[in-house]
């Protein structure tokens, strides 16, 4: 028998993996920008992924690429709130990528069960009192500054473990102001202040991050570290293969679940996993 690493999780049944489907209501999103910038499409596009196998759907209507300017907040409230409530009307489970706290209580009061912030309560301190208040289920994601200073920031001696201590000052900081750690996900926040390499070896050590004992998102769909794999002309949409299989290690590596642009591939891409861990088909 190896030797265990402390932290080390047992494999994800591909089945319980939950699999978020993105839909950015922005015009300019590096991944998907402006396809669905108006509600009705923007609810169409959640329907459909649903239907594609997605647990849940993450509605965002502020932009994180590198480099990328903030939204005003009233246009941001414009952007997501008729969305959320067009897809939890429908019975859709919809989590809200938002890193202010008067977008995150709307959204919540539209319906959404889990705030998405991509900055774990450091862009906005009103963030903590609203997920308390709530009781949504909050995503903490790994983040040292906005996208427009972010790629100046991914210095690290071990990102593995810096991660894990700056995520979980946050939980202490979280939990202090009444936010139940059972309802926290932690996030590594690939590309966010992370450069290439750093990417993956923070998915090769998703170990050292679940050794904080809460579950694990992976948002690794459609970046930039992908992108580099390819050939210089590929696509931003040919990064879903490779986004598929780091769903699958994902889910091998004891993750809670992933965020994705393409359901379809990252849902036959676990049902590969499900068929290999039970010895049958679907
Ligand atoms: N990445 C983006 C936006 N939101 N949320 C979480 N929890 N984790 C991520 O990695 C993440 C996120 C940027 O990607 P997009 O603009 O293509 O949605």
């Amino acid at each position: 028998m190896g030797e265990q690493r402390p932290g080390l999780r047992a494999a994800r049944p591909a089945a319980a993996v939950q699999v978020m489907g993105v839909v950015n209501v922005t015009p300019d999103s590096f991944s998907d920008g402006g396809r669905w910038f108006d509600a009705e499409s923007a609810i169409a596009h959640g329907i459909e992924l649903v239907a594609q196998g997605a647990d849940l759907v993450d509605v965002g209507g502020e932009s994180t690429r590198p480099g990328a300017s903030r939204v005003e907040p009233d246009e941001e409230l414009r952007r997501v709130v008729p969305v959320i409530r067009g897809l939890t009307e429908r019975g859709i489970r919809v989590s809200v990528d938002t890193m202010r706290a008067a977008t995150a209580l709307a959204a919540v009061e539209a319906g959404a069960e889990i705030i998405n912030d991509v900055s774990a309560g450091l862009a906005d301190e009103g963030m903590a009192r609203v997920a308390a208040e709530t009781g949504a289920r909050y995503v903490a994601m790994h983040w040292r500054g906005h996208s427009d200073r972010m790629d100046s920031l991914a210095e690290y001696d071990d990102v593995a473990a810096e991660v894990r201590d700056e995520l979980s000052a946050r939980v202490d900081a979280l939990v202090a102001v009444g936010v139940d750690a059972d309802r926290i996900i932690l996030d590594p926040g690939l590309g966010f202040a992370k450069r290439g390499e750093q990417n993956w070896q923070l998915l090769g050590r998703l170990d050292v991050l679940a050794g904080l004992g809460l579950p694990i998102l992976v948002g690794a769909s459609r970046k930039r570290f992908l992108g580099a794999m390819l050939p210089a002309e590929a696509s931003v949409v040919e990064r879903d293969l490779p986004t598929a299989v780091v769903s699958v290690l994902s889910a091998q590596s004891g993750a809670w679940g992933v965020r994705v642009h393409d359901v379809v591939g990252t849902r036959r891409a676990l049902d590969v996993l499900g068929a290999w861990q039970s010895g049958r088909r679907g």
